[in-house]
C-alpha cells in the first residue's frame, strides 16, 4: 500500500498555488471584477486554493487572445502541431504521479484510478490525435476531364469548450486534443468544482504551446460559461454536463448559428443474460465485476451502469453474489492506493445523492446494501463519502429514470430478450449500455437494438481513444474520441477548379 501525502503537507509531491487567476494569452490575468471563490477538496471538505471568478469581460479578454493566436496556429504544419501534442503527452507521462495526485485531491477519486486510467488515457489521447492528424487526408472529385472539386479540412478558428468536474484532466483532454490538432485556438471553462487540477496540468505543459492557443477562464456556469457559449466570436461550442444545461447551451449557440457538440447525461442499462451464470468461470466473474462498475469513480460517470437488468432464471444467485462483491469495495482516503471508492466531487453532489437515497425508499425501492453517507473520522472528517448502494425496484421509479450520478445502482429483472431491450430503451437517455452473454447472436442483436451510442459487450467502462463515444436521444449530439472528432473541429473548404481552355 502506498499513501501519497496530501498537497500542502510534508512529503507531498504536489503543491497548488494559493490562488489561480485566468490563463489568458500565455500568462495569468486577475479577474476583471477582482473576485475570487474558495475551492474545497472533497477529501476533507476544506478549501485549499482560491479561484478567479470569471465574468463576460474575462471571456472577452480570452477571446481577444485566442483570436490573435488562431491564424498562425491554424497555419502550422500538421507535423509541427502533432509534434507539440506528442511533447505534451511526454511531459504528462514524466509527471504522471503528480497529475494523478492533483486530480484525486481536487475531485476525490481514488489515486489507483487516476494512476491507472485517467492520466494514462489522457496521455494516449494526445498521442492518438497527433497520429490521427498526420493520417488525415483531403479528397478530390473529378467532375469531368478538366474540372476538379478539391476538399480541404480547415480549422474553425476559435472554439469554446465547457467541461464538468467528474474527470477534470481527461475531459479537458478529450476537448483540447482534437481541437488543437485540427488547428483551432481554444477558450476553455473548467467546472467551478475542479479548476485547479487543470491549472496544475497547464503549469506542466504551457511552455510547449504558443501564447493564446489555450486560454482558461475560471468561474461559474451563468457568469462565465454563458458569455462564452453566447459569444458570436466562437466558431463552435463543445460542452459536457447535465442535459438541462445542454439545452441552454444549444439556445445560446443558436443565437449566432454556431454548431454545438454535447455530451450529456445517462441512465445506462447493464444487461445480464441467464447464460452468463451457466458456468462458474472467468466470464461469470467478469460479469460480477461488470455489475460493480456502477461504483467506479463514485458513480460520477455519464455512462455509469446505473440500471442493472438481470434475467429471471438466475436472478437471485446473481444478485446475491453481486451484493457480496459490492460489499468488498474498499472505501477510504483517495490518496491511498488500496482505496477503491473515494469522495464525491462536491457537497452539492453528495446532497443530491443522499436525497435520491430518500426518494428511492419513499417510492418503494428496497435497499439491498449501502444507503448511507460514510462518516470518516480524523483527516477525512468533513469529506463527501457515500456507501455503494443497490436498490431493487421497478424501471418506472425515479431512481431508475433520473441521473443520480453517485455510487447507486437500481436493479430489476427481465423475462426474455424483448423484455430486456424494452426496459433498456425505456429512458430519455442513450449514452452507454452493457450486455453480458455467451451467445454471439444475443450479443449482436442486443447491441444493435439498444438505443445508445456505446454498447459494451462482456466488458464495461473502457474508453480507448479510437472508439467513438457519444449519445443517442437526450444524451447528446456528436461524438468524442476517434479520428472522426477532428471533423467536429474543422470546416470543409471546396475549391471547384476548371482547367478547361473552353469559354464558359
Ligand atoms: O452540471 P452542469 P453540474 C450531471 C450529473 C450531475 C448534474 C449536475 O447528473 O449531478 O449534471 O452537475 C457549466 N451556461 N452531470 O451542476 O451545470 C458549469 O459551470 C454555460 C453529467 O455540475 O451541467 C460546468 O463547467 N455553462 C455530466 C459545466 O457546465 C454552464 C458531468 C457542467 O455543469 C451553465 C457533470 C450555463 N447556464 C454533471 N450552467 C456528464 N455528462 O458527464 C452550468 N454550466
Amino acid at each position: 500500500m502506498t499513501r501519497y501525502a496530501s498537497p500542502g503537507s510534508d512529503g507531498a509531491i504536489v503543491s497548488y498555488r494559493p490562488r489561480y487567476d485566468h490563463w489568458i494569452g500565455g500568462r495569468y490575468v486577475p479577474p476583471a471584477r477582482g473576485e475570487y471563490f474558495e475551492n474545497p477538496s472533497p477529501v476533507d471538505g476544506r478549501p485549499f486554493t482560491e479561484i478567479a471568478r470569471g465574468t463576460a469581460d474575462d471571456v472577452e479578454a480570452a477571446l481577444d487572445a485566442a483570436h490573435a493566436a488562431a491564424p498562425a496556429w491554424g497555419r502550422t504544419s500538421a507535423g509541427d502541431r502533432a509534434g507539440i501534442l506528442l511533447k505534451i503527452a511526454d511531459r504528462m507521462e514524466a509527471h504522471l504521479e503528480e497529475l494523478a495526485v492533483a486530480e484525486s485531491w481536487e475531485n476525490g477519486k481514488p489515486v489507483r484510478e487516476t494512476l491507472a486510467a485517467d492520466i494514462p488515457l489522457a496521455i494516449d489521447h494526445f498521442r492518438y490525435f497527433a497520429g490521427a492528424l498526420r493520417a488525415q487526408e483531403g479528397s478530390l472529385s473529378e467532375l469531368d476531364d478538366d474540372t476538379i472539386a478539391y476538399h480541404f479540412h480547415e480549422p474553425l478558428g476559435v472554439v469554446g469548450q465547457i467541461i464538468p468536474w467528474n474527470f477534470p484532466i481527461l475531459m479537458a483532454t478529450w476537448k483540447l486534443a482534437p481541437a488543437l490538432a485540427a488547428g483551432n485556438a481554444v477558450v476553455l471553462k473548467p467546472a467551478e468544482q475542479t479548476p485547479a487540477s487543470i491549472h496544475f496540468w497547464l503549469s506542466l505543459v504551457a511552455d510547449l504551446l504558443p501564447d493564446g492557443v489555450v486560454n482558461i477562464v475560471n468561474g461559474f456556469g451563468v457568469e462565465a460559461g454563458k458569455p462564452l457559449a453566447s459569444s458570436p466570436r466562437v466558431a463552435k461550442i463543445a460542452f459536457t454536463g447535465e442535459t438541462t444545461t445542454g439545452r441552454l447551451i444549444m439556445q445560446y449557440a443558436s443565437e449566432n448559428i454556431k454548431p454545438v457538440t454535447l455530451e450529456l447525461g445517462g441512465k445506462s442499462p447493464n444487461i445480464f443474460f441467464d447464460d452468463v451464470w451457466a458456468a462458474d468461470d472467468d466470464l461469470r466473474d467478469k460479469a460480477l465485476e461488470g455489475f460493480t462498475m456502477f461504483a467506479l469513480n463514485q458513480g460520477e460517470v455519464c455512462t455509469c451502469p446505473s440500471r442493472a437488468l438481470i434475467q429471471r432464471g438466475h436472478y437471485s444467485e446473481f444478485l446475491e453474489a453481486a451484493i457480496a462483491r459490492t460489499e468488498k469495495i474498499v472505501p477510504g482516503h483517495p490518496l491511498d492506493t488500496d482505496t477503491m471508492i473515494g469522495a464525491q466531487a462536491s457537497n452539492d453532489q453528495l446532497q443530491k445523492i443522499l436525497s435520491y437515497l430518500d426518494i428511492g425508499q419513499q417510492e418503494g425501492a428496497k435497499i439491498l446494501t449501502g444507503g448511507q453517507r460514510i462518516e470518516h473520522d480524523g483527516e477525512l472528517a468533513g469529506g463527501y463519502y457515500v456507501q455503494p448502494t443497490i436498490f431493487e425496484g421497478d424501471n418506472r421509479m425515479r431512481v431508475f429514470q433520473e441521473e443520480i450520478f453517485g455510487p447507486v445502482v437500481a436493479v430489476t429483472s427481465f423475462s426474455d430478450f424483448d423484455d430486456a431491450i424494452k426496459t433498456a430503451n425505456d429512458t430519455l437517455y442513450g449514452l452507454g449500455a452493457g450486455v453480458w452473454t455467451r451467445d454471439i447472436n444475443t450479443a449482436y442483436r442486443a447491441g444493435r437494438a439498444i438505443q445508445a451510442g456505446r454498447v459494451w459487450t462482456n466488458c464495461y467502462h473502457a474508453y480507448p481513444a479510437h472508439a467513438a463515444f457519444g449519445g443517442y436521444k437526450q444524451s447528446g449530439i456528436g461524438r468524442e474520441n476517434h479520428r472522426m472528432m477532428l471533423e467536429h473541429y474543422q470546416q470543409t473548404k471546396n475549391l471547384l477548379v476548371s482547367y478547361s481552355p473552353k469559354k464558359l
